[in-house]
């Protein structure tokens, strides 16, 4: 598919009013995302397991204007509250797909969103936030064409969040989601997110997320920086190139349930994305000292126990601590005892796996 065919053609009839509500996961990248083009191309394809409880819902109500207005109508509430500080993303991520969604300017649109998760809890909310009103658009979209089916809803709404932020488009659907070409992957795509079309080992059923909350603050590096550090970067090229081979690996392993392998890429990838961002210009820091001191205690447990506990980070200070739902007692009771003093405020939240985003 290209981005021409999701310009949908003239509605029939656009309806008066009505309301929606969303609620969308976010999710953790295995092989990363860093590096993008212009119009929200990523540079490498990525992974991502989807998670099941740190969410966003979003309710969009929607009523047709009299005329066509000139600009987006839309009022923003998180959390119970107007929010004008979040209204210049939505006029951004409204801008850039007006094409796609001609209906738009059409109506005023109310939307009321608020995060499972604790608000300035450094988590990214962009992939949740805006696949939920990606799919809440759609569903608009879906009253006015009611002949759109199941396949173009959720790869339009895949690419729609997409062009919100890069890692919404892998909040669509679950379990294992997969964005960007990949030469390995049938059907993989630049312009949206697909289910991962290979087999998963049931090793990796119910896989465990405990996200601990290292520094709560506002991120250091914003992630259009941050992407943008990617450009004239001396190892971009081999970066990019390792995002491919890392998952044409994966493919094995999942298949074979190899946690060893899964293991060694999934902490490798990780701290190559650090790793760019400190051999970047600028440069930048974003582990904390507790960051390390939690990476250090996960690689002497493992040691130690011979379990599948690791991690992985996004560009920021928290830590995601993966593991087998088998091991779970055993690595809570370690995560409890040495990890959580390293923790802001001894805050965590657990989640795991997760099949997608679901109509409330
Ligand atoms: C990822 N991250 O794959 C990577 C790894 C953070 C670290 O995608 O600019 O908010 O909106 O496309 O999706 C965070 O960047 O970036 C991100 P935009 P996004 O999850």
């Amino acid at each position: 598919m290209t981005e021409k065919d999701f310009i949908p053609s003239e509605y029939t009839k656009l309806i008066a009013k009505g309301e929606v509500t969303w609620k969308s996961p976010s999710n953790i990248a295995l092989v990363k995302y860093w590096g993008k083009e212009a119009n929200q191309i990523p540079a490498n394809p990525s992974i991502s397991f989807t998670l099941d409880t740190c969410a966003t819902t979003t309710k969009v109500t929607y009523k047709k204007l009299e005329n066509k207005a000139q600009d987006f109508s839309f009022d923003l509430f998180f959390e119970g509250s107007l929010k004008e500080d979040f209204k210049p993303k939505i006029q951004t991520f409204f801008k850039r797909i007006e094409d796609y969604l001609p209906f738009l300017k059409n109506y005023h649109f109310k939307i009321e969103t608020s995060n499972s998760f604790p608000h300035s809890s450094g988590i990214a909310s962009s992939a949740s936030g805006l696949s939920a009103l990606a799919l809440a658009l759609m569903s608009l979209e879906k009253e006015l064409n009611p002949d759109i089916n199941e396949d173009y809803f959720i790869k339009k709404a895949s690419f729609l969040a997409r062009l919100g932020s890069g890692s919404a488009a892998r909040s669509i659907e679950g379990d294992v989601v997969q964005w960007g070409n990949h030469e390995g992957t049938t059907n993989s795509s630049n312009l949206y997110a697909v289910k991962y079309p290979y087999k998963v080992h049931t090793n990796f059923k119910k896989y465990q997320d405990t996200i601990l909350l290292v520094d709560k603050g506002q991120k250091e590096v914003s992630s259009t920086v941050g992407h943008n550090l990617m450009h004239g970067h001396p190892f971009s090229q081999q970066r990019f190139a390792q995002a491919h081979d890392n998952l044409t690996k994966l493919k094995e392993v999942f298949a074979e349930g190899d946690l060893k392998t899964f293991i060694e890429i999934v902490e490798s990838e990780a701290l190559t994305l650090h790793a760019m961002m400190m051999t970047s210009l600028p440069y930048f820091v974003l582990m904390k000292p507790n960051t390390l001191e939690i990476i250090n205690k996960i690689w002497d447990f493992r040691k130690r126990t011979n379990t599948h506990v690791c991690f992985t980070l996004d560009a920021g200070a928290n830590v995601h601590v993966l593991y087998p739902e088998s091991e779970k007692e055993e690595i809570m009771q370690f995560i409890k005892d040495e990890l959580v003093a390293f923790c802001q405020n001894g805050q965590y939240i657990c989640d795991q796996i997760g099949f997608g985003a679901k109509k409330v």
